[in-house]
């Protein structure tokens, strides 16, 4: 834009958003003022982590999401002036500067930047567990810094020393606890549940109703590995939020909650919502987790602390937490307001029956296929009463066996982890399996579409001839 300011990046980063000061980001070699973008447009939040500094990095995922003729638009209303030329100052900050390493042999990876990834269907099947480094990774910004090397500790110890606030709990203060304190005053159980992301099986999905707003996004390839199952260990909700919010969990209990969320936010500046009723029944086991399977978390998967809501889509399991508050309404962020909801237009929170077949072998000397696979009951953590698998595409079935021997033992209230089954069906081109869960519940061939999220028809898997 011809005779228009110019401005070094000492004076974009000195406009950095904090105690009232405008925020201000450069894009392209161009300035903008982003104060009032931040609040208004989704993805504002995950803007504000690069005031002062260079957004492409963020930008260019949100441009895409939301459609560049729109984004250039709003960009040309809020340009302020240009990048000098011959800036000779500190190169920019690229905030995907410190992601951890990944290990390329058990994740399929959809995008960098964010980070998005699957557990390969070979991996998914191969143990009750899922490792941390093999669990899928769903980011929507930059891994934050929450020293997940710290210097001259463990990231065990410092763990301890993370620092939750609790937005206007009682009297109107924000008392803000450490895990430490979390940890003494309310203990610390273990659970098992699977972790799913809204979105697992979409390619299935538009290959079974059509194309979704995953259509045409490097989404689209997701199968059936935005998936895992784990043991986690972390602080109950359950006891944490009646002691915080004791007024408003009383009031809950009292109209069934029906009217509070709880909001959960990250260092990234995601942030997700769910119900209080659902979190604050305790057979629920929703918990504040600092471990995975016995370790700290790992830096992808919300070290220090995340929100552990299982049954719950992945989506409201909000990683580097940092903040909870309660509220009359839904959190009004983009991945509660736009992404992540179902064809009636209401966030998604709990996940449905599902059965997954892993993998199909033919017994030696027979005409025989060994079908293996995974069931879980999802939002309601009901048991799987039975798997069946079948070789004429529905027409007969054969029960599964399931591998109860496997299944954890330990704090759980409910069963809200997978089950891992085999069976056996005479060799054909193509199997299928569907759950049923102890309520009488089944799967249906095709579920119906719901945005591309949550698809939960039968597992139909080709075999080789
Ligand atoms: N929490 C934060 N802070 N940032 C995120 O991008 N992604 C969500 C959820 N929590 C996300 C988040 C989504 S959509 C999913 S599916 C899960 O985290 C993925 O968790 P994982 O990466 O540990 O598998
Ligand atoms: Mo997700």
């Amino acid at each position: 834009v011809p005779g228009e300011p110019t401005f070094t990046r000492s004076q974009v980063a000195s406009n950095d958003g904090v105690e009232g000061r405008p925020m201000w980001v450069s894009y392209r070699g161009g300035v903008y003022d982003a104060t009032e973008f931040r609040r208004i447009h989704p993805g504002g939040h995950i803007i504000s982590q690069a005031a002062g500094a260079d957004v492409s990095a963020f930008w260019d995922v949100w441009a895409h999401h939301h459609h560049s003729p729109k984004v250039g638009q709003y960009l040309k209303e809020i340009r302020i002036g240009a990048l000098k030329e011959k800036d000779d100052e500190e190169a920019t900050h690229d905030p995907y500067d410190s992601e951890p390493v990944r290990d390329a042999n058990v994740q399929t990876i959809f995008m960098d930047r964010p980070y998005c990834s699957e557990t390969p269907v070979e991996h998914l099947g191969s143990s009750y567990l899922t490792s941390p480094a093999a669990l899928y990774v769903r980011n929507h910004a930059p891994v934050p810094d929450c020293a997940w090397e710290p210097e001259g500790e463990s990231r065990e110890s410092n763990i301890q020393h993370h620092e939750v606030v609790f937005e206007e709990g009682d009297a109107g203060a924000s008392p803000t606890f450490t895990v430490a304190d979390l940890q003494s005053r309310f203990g610390t159980v273990t659970v098992t549940s699977i972790l799913q992301c809204a979105g697992n099986r979409a390619g299935e999905d538009i290959k079974a109703t059509g194309n979704s707003g995953f259509t045409g996004s490097p989404l689209e390839r997701i199968t059936v590995g935005m998936l895992g199952n784990a043991q986690w260990t972390g602080v109950r909700l359950a006891e944490v939020l009646p002691a915080l919010y004791p007024k408003e969990c009383a009031a809950a209990a009292q109209h069934g909650g029906g009217e509070w969320h709880v909001v959960f936010e990250g260092a990234d500046g995601y942030s997700g919502s769910t119900p209080l009723a659902r979190i604050l029944d305790p057979k629920n086991d929703c918990i504040l987790a600092t471990h995975m399977n016995g370790e700290p978390l790992s830096p992808d998967h919300g070290y220090p602390m995340r929100a552990l809501l299982p049954g719950i889509a992945g989506a409201r399991n909000v990683k580097w937490l940092q903040s909870i508050s309660l509220s009359r309404v839904p959190v009004d962020a983009p991945w509660n307001e736009y992404y992540y909801k179902n064809r009636d237009g209401e966030q998604i929170q709990q996940l449905p029956l599902q059965s997954i077949i892993t993998d199909t072998a033919q017994k030696e000397g027979t005409q025989l296929l060994e079908v293996r696979g995974l069931a879980y009951s999802g939002g309601s953590g009901n048991s799987i009463a039975r798997v069946e698998v079948s070789s004429d595409d529905g027409k007969s079935w054969s029960e599964a066996t399931i591998k109860t021997e496997e299944v954890k033992k330990d704090q759980s209230s409910k069963s809200f982890g997978w089950v891992r089954w085999t069976a056996e069906v005479p060799r054909t081109a193509q199997v299928c399996c569907r759950a049923t869960d102890t309520e009488g519940k089944t799967q249906c061939e095709i579920s119906p579409k719901q945005r591309g999220y949550l698809y939960n028809g039968w597992s139909k898997v080709k075999v080789e001839m």
